[in-house]
């Protein structure tokens, strides 16, 4: 939970101010600095979702209920921190299932996708150019075949990688519009924009890598090798109410891509070996 306050102060400050749920692990990690107030469960009667943990939080910062925001990803955590008085953002746990959270202000798909200055926090820091920075990512392989829908529906070809073997990285990372660096043996090393997930627009039910490597070739590559480093993030899948408003979204990914892959904090990653490989 969230203190919210009207100053324009960093958010490191802030955050300062509570949050329940956290396992030992982390704790233990250096995060405890950061917050002013850490509370347990055995530090009150009634388990969520009562509203007393979240009332009690608000008390020992001695702030109103209603300046508030708590993050839950649990429902019994959205009900009880609605019935605190407090605004909810749901990042719900279990994928695919946001309609159970009615409750929550707001259900967003990861923390990537937290806005503290929709609540009147004051807003993150580290997005640059409408990109989040992101600690870099490796996965490659031979380009798959996908549903052939890209080039022929968008005329936006995507040279799909195979989800296999990559199980445990992309439960890691959340589904979204990512953007980096790819690199084909016999080809080079190309600015890339890629989507990552169900495609809600075309409701797959399997998880697909679709890279769009922002350069035209002349030929298909279907099973060369392809790497990418993954540097940033642009935005949650969306679904769209028309063919066309995708297209012109993803056109949108594109430019924020490219402009992005010149400041030096994303440049300097395309001389990376990885993307060099010579199988
Ligand atoms: P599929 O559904 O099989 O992935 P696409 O219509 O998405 O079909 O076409 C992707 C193929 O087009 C890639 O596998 C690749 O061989 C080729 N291709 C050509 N230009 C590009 C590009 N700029 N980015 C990605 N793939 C491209
Ligand atoms: N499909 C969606 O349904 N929703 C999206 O938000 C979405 N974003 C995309 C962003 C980029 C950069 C790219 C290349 C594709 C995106 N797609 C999206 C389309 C999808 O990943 C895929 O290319 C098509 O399903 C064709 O296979
Ligand atoms: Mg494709």
């Amino acid at each position: 939970m969230i203190r919210k306050m009207s100053t324009a102060q960093p958010l490191k400050k802030l955050v300062s101010c509570v949050i329940l749920d956290l396992d030992g692990t982390l704790l233990n990690t250096g995060w405890k600095e950061s917050f002013s107030v850490i509370i347990g469960g055995d530090e009150v009667r009634l388990g969520k979702p009562s509203p007393e943990i979240f009332l009690e939080v608000a008390k020992r910062l001695n702030v109103d209920p209603s300046s508030c925001l708590v993050i839950e990803d649990s429902l019994p955590g959205v009900t009880a921190g609605r019935a605190a008085g407090m605004e909810v953002v749901a990042v719900p746990s279990i994928p695919k299932q946001p309609h159970l959270y009615t409750l929550a202000d707001e259900v967003i798909n990861s923390l990537l996708d937290l806005r503290p200055e929709k609540w009147g926090l004051p807003p993150f820091q580290d997005w640059i150019k409408d990109t989040l920075p992101l600690e870099p990512w490796h996965i490659g392989g031979p380009v798959v075949k996908g549903f052939g829908r890209g080039s022929k529906v968008l005329g936006i070809p995507t040279a799909n990688l195979s989800t296999e073997g990559y199980g445990s990285l992309l439960s890691e990372h959340p589904s979204g519009v990512y953007f980096g660096w790819a690199g084909l043996s016999k080809r080079g090393v190309f600015k890339m924009v890629m989507s990552i997930g169900w495609n809600p627009y075309f409701n797959n039910t399997e998880k697909t890598i679709e890279p769009w490597l922002l350069h035209n070739f002349d030929e298909d590559f279907y099973g060369e090798e392809l790497r990418l480093i993954i540097v940033g993030y642009i935005r949650p899948e969306a679904n769209f109410s028309s063919l066309q408003s995708l297209i012109e979204k993803i056109h949108h990914d594109r430019k924020v891509a490219e402009e992005a892959l010149d400041l030096p904090l994303f440049s300097k990653y395309k001389d990376d070996p990885y993307l060099k490989s010579s199988t």
